[in-house]
């Protein structure tokens, strides 16, 4: 017969606190009778500075840059030149990326003033290197950048107002959805992160190949061209896939919020600082 789970009545302040300080190896699903909550509390606390120290001692990385470094490694070993640019843009990217305000991405930008805006994507800097870069390097033309974008979200557990993307391009030869498919599995294979294929679309670029982990999206590519290239005076084929690190690390952590991934002052590499 199967045993009754005592479940002690925690606040809601009480359980948040212990959710804070549970790591994704805590499995509290298997103790039959959980202590008091100070009791509790005090052994997470205790777990976590360990946690802290071990990380401080054995390793010192940070997971986001980390990430970073690790995906720019293997792109730039594929053949991709890497490039930074601004993530303050010019506010005219945003129409010329074709986003309407019947786009709802439209109202999810961060404004800084009248001509200004934070970039919510990285293809207006790629556009501009495939346009620039087309006379100049042999075809095809490979380029990625990582870095922060900004979108006002109002959505939980997958979303950020400031995270980070890797969006990566070929422009020329080559551009095919098997080749896109191709370089994406090479790089999840890479990273050890499952995913499955599904097909979506969107207002900037029609139909896009949705990549998944279960229900959340962790890729939208795109195999171009599409009719907006030209406003950016690119006329050739291109493929292309944009993908967002902190959702790579809630997948390879399981965390259960995607802020434990984030730029943060509250979680060092998804334990929190609040000890
Ligand atoms: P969603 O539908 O989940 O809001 P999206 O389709 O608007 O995402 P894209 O514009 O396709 O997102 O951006 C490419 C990738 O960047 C996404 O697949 C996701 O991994 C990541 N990403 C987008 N928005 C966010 C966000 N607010 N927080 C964290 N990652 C994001
Ligand atoms: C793929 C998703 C238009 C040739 C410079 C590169 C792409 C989808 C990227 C991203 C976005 N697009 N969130 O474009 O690789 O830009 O919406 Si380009
Ligand atoms: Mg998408």
């Amino acid at each position: 017969k199967k045993e009754k789970v005592v479940k002690p009545d925690y606040t809601p302040a009480q359980k948040k606190r212990i959710t804070t300080l549970l790591s994704p190896a805590d499995d509290l699903s298997s103790v039959k009778e959980l202590p008091p909550f100070k009791e509790l509390e005090t052994e997470l606390v205790k777990k976590r500075k360990q946690d802290l120290r071990h990380m401080y001692e054995k390793d010192r990385r940070h997971q986001l840059a980390q990430l970073e470094r690790d995906i720019s490694l293997f792109l730039i070993e594929k053949g991709f030149m890497e490039v930074r640019t601004s993530v303050l843009i010019p506010a005219k990217f945003i129409e010329r990326m074709g986003i309407t305000e019947e786009d709802p991405l439209y109202k999810q930008i961060f404004r800084v003033d009248e001509n200004t805006c934070l970039r919510p994507m990285l293809a207006p800097g790629l556009y501009n290197y495939l346009h620039n870069f087309d006379n100049i390097m042999p075809d095809p033309l490979k380029i990625f950048e990582i870095g922060t974008c900004y979108r006002k979200e109002s959505d939980g557990k997958e979303h950020l107002e400031e995270f980070t993307m890797i969006n990566f391009c070929q422009m020329g030869s080559g551009c095919t959805r098997e080749n896109l498919l191709n370089v994406i599995d090479d790089l999840l294979k890479y990273l050890n992160i499952d995913y499955e294929v599904i097909s979506d679309n969107c207002m900037v670029y029609g139909d896009t190949i949705d990549i998944m982990h279960g229900d959340m999206e962790i890729s939208s590519a795109v195999v171009g061209p599409i009719p907006q290239d030209l406003d950016w005076g690119v006329n050739k084929p291109w493929m292309g896939a944009g993908m967002g690190l902190e959702r790579l690390l809630k997948v390879k952590h399981k965390y259960t919020n995607i802020k434990r991934s984030s730029r943060s002052i509250s979680y060092y590499n998804g334990i929190t600082t609040n000890l």
